[in-house]
């Protein structure tokens, strides 16, 4: 409930940001869409049918003896059918589902279909087992169930590896009609963990069940949590404020007093100043009165203001020379 309020909050603020054009709200919210997805749904496991192949699941038959479990693909199930004559020995077989990855921490829930006829009298029985991480498989117990568990106990004095444990016995409801739905917690699991699944048929010595199969197993669930998100709202300020550039050294301006180039802005140091250019070739200067931080010409060797007036007058002087030599001419001649 509270997930699908928080939901819609988000969807109300996603369309206000459409409205507005407002894209950082929009991408805001697009975020916390993206983090409430489905948190409470069940993962699926493991789903298996047994109807197009064995599902990978194996066999541990420690003795042999008459009926251990099979794969059918006539009926798409397992089968275990117990041991006729006396052989005097247990007789056991455990049907194992492959490793199954639990990738997010929580409870993980086993559904199978299913039917059963055992050996009248308690004698033989049907249990379901966990492994974790490859260790020892442990009974589920009754009160992991949640629908249609163990109907009883095999009894004390059997040669049944389960003798004196809860367990399927007898028949299961209209055997030969109908297979049970049952339901159970295989326990709580962390993030990473791989469990296994197994079906232990423990029978005695002799004798089989009323019915054939004595178990069948039509199909396996396995569903855990659904995945909560890893990202969390607060993670991306957090790692943003950490970011902080490292302070850098003001960079000088045009003009201002340098030792080489890379303390100045302009990456150019000349004169010594700051310049806006290198300024490195003879007869510039970046330091000239008036241009400093700027390349210019320098004026050294120019003629000075009161020279170049002394040339100035020398021209005319001689200009007006010449023009009295030729005036001087055109007169003699006419
Ligand atoms: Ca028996
Ligand atoms: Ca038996
Ligand atoms: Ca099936």
């Amino acid at each position: 409930m509270r997930t699908s309020l928080f939901k819609l909050h988000a969807l109300i603020v996603l369309a206000k940001s459409r409205l507005t054009g407002h894209l950082p709200t929009l991408l805001a919210s697009a975020f916390l869409l993206g983090l409430t997805a489905s948190p409470s749904q069940a993962a699926v496991l493991l789903s298996e049918n047994f109807n197009g192949g064995d599902g990978g699941f194996t066999v541990d038959t420690p003795l042999p003896y008459d009926g251990p479990w099979v794969y059918s693909a006539g009926s798409g199930s397992w089968t275990e059918a117990g041991q006729g004559a006396e052989n005097q020995h247990p007789n056991t077989s455990t049907l194992i589902s492959p490793a199954i990855f639990v990738p997010q921490a929580g409870p993980v829930q086993l559904t199978f279909v299913h039917r059963y006829s055992f050996e009248q009298g308690n004698w033989d029985g049907g249990q379901v087992r966990v492994s974790v991480n490859g260790g020892p498989f442990t009974a589920v117990p009754s009160a992991a169930f949640t629908q249609n568990g163990y109907n009883g106990t095999v009894v004390a004095n059997s040669a049944s590896a389960l003798a004196g444990q809860p367990a399927y016995v007898l028949d299961s409801t209209d055997f030969a009609g109908s297979k049970l739905t049952s339901i159970c917690t295989l326990g709580s699991f962390q993030a990473g963990d791989s469990i296994q699944v197994a079906f232990m048929a423990a029978n005695d010595t002799n004798t089989r069940g009323n019915f054939q199969p004595n178990w069948e197993i039509d199909s396996v669930d396995v569903t855990g949590v659904e995945g909560e998100p890893t990202a969390t709202p607060t993670a991306t300020p957090t790692a943003t404020s950490t970011a902080t550039p490292t302070p850098t050294p003001t960079a000088l301006s045009l003009g201002d007093a340098c030792g080489d180039g890379t303390q100045c802005a302009s990456t150019f140091c000349a004169s010594g100043v700051c310049c806006n250019a290198p300024c490195s070739n003879p007869g510039q200067s970046c330091n000239l009165p008036g241009s400093i931080g700027l390349c210019r010409a320098e004026i050294t060797g120019a003629p000075a203001a009161s020279e170049r007036g002394i040339v100035a007058l020398c021209a005319l002087l001689a200009a007006v020379g010449i023009a009295s030599l030729i005036s001087v001419r055109y007169r003699r001649r006419s």
